[in-house]
């Protein structure tokens, strides 16, 4: 099986008469929940200003949301092209600044076919019964044209490309043509390369493109032979790695170890997390994906150790809700915007400077998974799609674009980009709110304060005071929130829901002030921003 990514895969404005009923509601839901109850919980929570230890490293970066999708999706040149309206529409609207990292399983089975005469790579397949493999077992053929679309993709979107080369089933020569072509292509919108998804699984069965034994000194080894020839042909590359599946060890091993004559090209250190998987573990439940996962910090703190001490960042370039394509009513409902928008401001807060949730077409994230489709097989309703249930943007064939609920705690944590963390006094040592699993971000923005909540609390609502470090005397709020956990129609933010890309907030919320101290009431099962000043 699989195993569990970066440690453990879990391891690891508005109408006069709205304002008003609004702060009404405010403040009568805000009276009741001080009457106490068992099915509520009160917080007392102060925000410090001023730079905080170990929070972050300095702002929440412009670029820190991302997307990842398969390489094999540049088969499909009009996918990633300015002429694609209705996802260049919904790139935008998640991010003005935002990060599109291309990889995946199907990435180890792509090659780029220069010209007519360019021959395909053989495939390294693994000797004995493939039961237990899940990789493609075939090629896509990348073309140029594709190469040129994705440059106006990204010119038209405003975003960057991290471009993951073929490292199992490829060469040198054949990693540094493409890699030539792609930076000739993009230009600066090009943040770097990656050389390989998820080494640390080759030489496992489920992958098997190197054989068993192949360990990280191998790695190492071959990805310099890579790189080294990449910036022969390349003189600016610059790269990011190892991506790796879980081995956190592999992380910090590459930034320490890395050859002397490619540590100014290496950048960012990678790797991936899926909180949950596989679909079909009847494990896998909603209410485990939001319990979080208290290795996530601990991971981070070996990892950021590593990369401060060379002058590194790190990036989580890959991942999702549940691995092995997501599972129906928990990763395309609205279970995953809450556990979206608390991973990534988690993230955040230990220094992390992007995460890349992945998705795509799904019939491109069931060739990743050898044809595999388990969500689909654990799916109680019927599916649109095979498999990719985790797509923050649906986008099959014959369908309108649409952005799907985990889109909403992205867009939710997005509003973090560009500001400073700061520390919030009274909660737990989990960095939850004593007695629900709920969670509070908050962060400086320009001369006032972002404060976000999550509530993943199934069953309790929480009455939150939050005390500002500066008077204020006005705060309005953004409700995250649907009918219940597993829908996957009807999320709202701000009382309004995204339509064909286009969204902005219908309900901005006052929310109570006195005496500095801002009081929000957070429902179970759903989320918040507070914006004061
Ligand atoms: C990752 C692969 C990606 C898969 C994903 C999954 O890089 O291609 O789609 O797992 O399991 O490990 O859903």
């Amino acid at each position: 099986m699989k195993r569990r990514a970066f440690l453990d895969r879990r391891a690891f404005l508005l109408k006069a008469s709205a304002v008003a009923a609004a702060a009404a509601c405010n403040q009568a839901t805000w009276a009741q929940g001080a009457a106490g109850g068992d099915a509520e919980v009160a917080a007392e929570l102060t925000l410090r200003d001023g730079p905080a230890a170990g929070l972050g490293n300095g702002p929440v970066p412009l670029n820190y949301t991302g997307l990842s999708y398969e390489l094999a999706q540049l088969t499909e040149p009009q996918f990633f092209s300015a002429a694609n309206h209705e996802l260049v529409t919904h790139f935008r609207l998640l991010s003005p600044h935002g990060v599109l990292r291309i990889g995946g399983n199907t990435s180890e089975f792509c090659w780029f076919q220069a010209d007519a005469a360019t021959p395909a790579p053989s495939l390294r397949v693994p000797p004995g019964n493939l039961e237990d493999n899940w990789m493609p077992h075939r090629l896509f053929a990348i073309r140029p044209e594709a190469i040129d679309a994705l440059a106006g993709f990204l010119q038209a979107t405003g975003w960057k490309l991290i471009y993951g080369l073929n490292f199992g089933n490829s060469t040198p020569e054949r990693a540094a043509t493409e890699a030539a072509y792609v930076a000739r292509a993009v230009g600066e919108r090009l943040e770097f390369f990656q050389i390989g998804n998820e080494p640390d699984l080759y030489q496992k069965a489920s992958n098997g493109t190197r054989p068993p034994g192949w360990g990280f000194d191998d790695s190492l080894r071959e990805w310099t032979g890579y790189a080294d020839a990449i910036a022969a042909r390349v003189p600016g590359a610059r790269f990011g790695g190892p991506d790796v599946n879980s081995a956190s060890d592999w992380v910090t091993r590459f930034g320490n170890e890395v050859a002397p004559e490619l540590r100014a090209r290496l950048t960012t250190l990678t790797g991936h997390y899926y909180a949950e998987g596989p679909p079909n573990d009847p494990r896998v439940t909603t209410e485990r994906l939001l319990a979080g996962n208290a290795k996530i910090a601990a991971g981070m703190a070996e990892i950021e150790a590593v990369a401060r001490a060379h002058g590194l960042v790190y990036r989580m370039t890959e991942g999702n809700s549940c691995y092995r394509g997501g599972k129906p009513g928990m990763s395309n409902a609205f279970a995953a915007a809450l556990w979206a928008g608390d991973y990534m401001l988690q993230l955040a807060s230990l220094g992390c400077v992007g995460v890349n949730l992945h998705g795509g077409r799904g019939s491109f994230l069931s060739a990743g998974l050898g044809d595999h489709t388990p969500g689909l097989d654990v799916a109680k309703t019927p599916q649109a799609m095979k498999s990719g249930f985790y797509t923050p943007i649906f986008s099959e064939p014959d369908s309108p674009v649409k952005a799907m609920p985990i889109f909403y705690g992205m867009l939710l944590a997005n509003q973090f980009a560009g500001c400073d963390l700061l520390q919030v006094d009274g909660l737990d040592v989990d960095g939850r709110i004593e007695g629900a699993n709920a969670t509070v971000y908050a962060a400086r923005a320009g001369s006032g304060f972002k404060i976000a909540l999550f509530n993943k609390d199934e069953l309790k609502d929480v009455n939150v005071s939050l005390r500002m470090p500066v008077k204020v005397r006005t705060a309005t709020a953004w409700r995250l929130q649907a009918p219940a956990l597993d829908s996957t129609e009807g999320v709202t933010l701000a009382g309004a829901e995204i339509r064909a890309g286009q969204w902005s907030p219908r309900v901005v919320e006052p929310v109570a002030v006195r005496d500095g101290i801002a009081r929000i009431r957070i429902p179970a099962s759903s989320a918040a921003l507070v914006m004061v000043g």
